[in-house]
């Protein structure tokens, strides 16, 4: 299993697979994840990455969360912005999630 350690976070990044096939593009992907903007403020907070992550249905949610953030917040604000949602979109993809799942939005 190859490691690679993320330039700028530092964060450990465990590539399981690549090109992994998703019946979306990323637009989509993007969207679908904004659905669990549930306060409309426009970014997504860890609440809002938890609930997006349990949907497909994700073990230890806080730690993917956690993960995600890490590999997706690049100004480390805590929040997945518009800016820094194609790079969780690239990530939950990469990580071999089930989006499918998501399909019924
Ligand atoms: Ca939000
Ligand atoms: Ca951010």
């Amino acid at each position: 299993m190859p490691i690679a350690i993320e330039k700028s976070s530092g964060c450990l990044s465990f590539v399981r697979r690549k090109g992994v096939r998703v019946p979306y593009t990323e637009a989509q992907l993007e969207r679908m994840l904004m659905q669990f903007d549930g306060d409309r403020d426009g970014r997504l907070s860890k609440q809002d990455l938890t609930k997006a992550l349990e949907s497909l249905g994700s073990s230890f949610p806080a730690w993917r969360v956690w993960r995600a953030l890490c590999h997706a917040d690049e100004d480390g604000d805590g929040y997945i912005s518009k800016d820094e949602l194609n790079s969780l979109v690239k990530y939950i993809v990469k990580q071999g999630y089930d989006v499918s799942k998501w399909g019924g939005f």
